[in-house]
């Protein structure tokens, strides 16, 4: 502002001066040198006026420029505490790899099929204690959602019998899974003429001949089991 009030200042009495040399130029009847001045008064006028939009412009560009949190981003230390940052995320991002990569193998004993893992019993009993034993496990009695699954069991069991978690124990013929799968929407591979519920005493799944599906009696002692769970 200051230098605005000194051109301005300098400009009025610049203008004084010329007034006074234009009724001088007027009492001489000398105007043809005052009209040879004039482009030298409008070429200081706009060098001052370009001068001030300068100064204006340069005053806008620094204060956006230089916020305070550009000056704070700017500042060394801050750089290098982003590298630090940075350094500590990628370490992180690897142990997060390294125990993903780790996650994708299956517990000793487990063996792993489309991002699970299923445990095959060595010893044989009820359908009731071979559930609690996968649950023990953190895992569920199998699942068997579809012809990929099936043949993976199938070709483990060779046609003996393992228990799946297959039951309908709560009413007769209202087929369930452990885990909440609608029966009857999703697959299903029985052998023929199974489920037949014999004796009305049939209301557990599992595995057979071929790997397809029977019913028998819950509490029969004699039969594997297969354990399910997510990686
Ligand atoms: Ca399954
Ligand atoms: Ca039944
Ligand atoms: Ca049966």
């Amino acid at each position: 502002m200051r230098i605005v009030i000194i051109l301005s200042r300098s400009m009025d009495s610049e203008y004084s001066a010329k007034q006074e040399g234009l009724m001088d130029k007027l009492r001489s009847g000398d105007m043809g040198s005052y009209i040879k001045e004039r482009p030298v008064i409008i070429t200081y006028g706009l060098l001052a006026l370009s001068f001030i939009l300068v100064i204006v412009l340069f005053v806008t560009v620094h204060s956006q420029n230089f916020t305070p949190e550009r000056k704070e981003l700017a500042s060394k230390d801050d750089i290098l505490g982003l590298n630090i940052t940075v350094n500590s995320l990628t370490e992180k991002m690897k142990e997060i790899e390294r125990v993903a990569k780790k996650r994708g193998m299956c517990d000793a004993g487990w063996q792993l099929f489309d991002s699970k893992c299923y445990f095959f019993s060595s010893s044989k009993s009820n359908w009731y204690r071979a559930r609690t034993m996968c649950v023990m496990k953190s895992a569920d009695l199998v699942v068997i959602n579809n012809e990929n699954e099936q043949r993976f069991i199938k070709d483990i069991t060779k046609s003996e019998p393992y228990w799946i978690g297959l039951t309908d124990s709560e009413e007769e013929g209202n087929w369930t899974w452990v885990d909440g799968t609608d029966y009857k929407t999703s697959y299903k591979s029985w052998r023929p003429n199974e489920p037949n519920n014999h004796r009305d005493n049939e209301d557990c799944g599992h595995v057979w001949k071929e790997g397809n599906w029977n019913d028998k009696g819950c509490h029969d002692a004699n039969t594997y089991a297969i354990c399910e769970k997510k990686l």
